[in-house]
């Protein structure tokens, strides 16, 4: 069975990481070889580079053009030191956001030409894309709910923007579902937390097996 790449993805709040890991528990549990991935981060350098282009210090100055240059440079790393090896390993990646963050945040929110920004990631990853990126979706009201009920710390020039920012994202995110035919699935993330897991796993477990 040859091992698979798959992402999480999402604005705040839907549940991303939560899912991410019950999915990575689930799948070792049947036997499966997994490992666990983050971007911007997963190597010394990226952790670097992530705690620069993340820091609410630079949010008022960082330039769009900085910040995804900065993404990328971290993504090229991690896709030389931990995807393509662990998939050569037999290993099957889970990976906490992906160059659909950067198309929403850097293009479809900053401004950057969409064109540019997708050759760029293209680049960076050396033309290796996920099997399947899992958008994890849910309502404006619910985000509203969620992003006020909050009490995850705010570590990132992004957390600590307004509802209007995460809500632009989340349309962003929907945008891309039509630019990526048959690579993104919306999933459905107000449900209880136990339906989508096995939602997920499902569709992982069928495309491993
Ligand atoms: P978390 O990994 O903690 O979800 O946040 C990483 C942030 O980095 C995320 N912000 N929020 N909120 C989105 C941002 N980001 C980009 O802007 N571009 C990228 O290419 C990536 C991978 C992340």
């Amino acid at each position: 069975m040859a091992p698979k790449f798959f992402v999480f993805e999402g604005c705040e709040a839907v549940g991303k990481t939560t899912q991410l890991k019950r999915i990575e528990a689930a799948l070792r549990e049947k036997g499966f070889p997994v490992i666990v991935t983050r971007e911007p981060g997963g190597t010394v350098v990226g952790e670097k580079i992530r705690s620069v282009v993340l820091d609410p210090v630079h949010a008022d100055t960082i330039q769009p053009l900085a910040s995804l240059l900065l993404f990328n440079a971290a993504r090229h790393q991690w896709m030389h030191e931990v995807v393509k090896p662990a998939l050569a390993a037999g290993k099957t990646v889970l990976s906490d956001r992906s160059f659909l963050t950067t198309m929403v945040y850097q293009s479809y929110i900053e401004g950057i030409d969409a064109d540019f920004v997708h050759a760029l990631c293209m680049k960076a990853v050396d033309g290796v894309l996920p099997d399947k990126i899992f958008l994890l979706d849910i309502s404006d009201d619910e985000l509203q709910r969620r992003l006020l009920g909050s009490r995850e710390e705010k570590t990132t020039r992004y957390d600590i923007k307004g509802e209007a920012f995460h809500r632009k994202a989340r349309e962003g995110y929907l945008a891309q579902v039509a630019r990526f035919p048959g690579l993104i699935e919306r999933i459905d993330g107000e449900g209880p937390v136990e339906t989508i897991t096995d939602n997920m796993l499902g569709r992982i477990v069928s495309m491993l097996s």
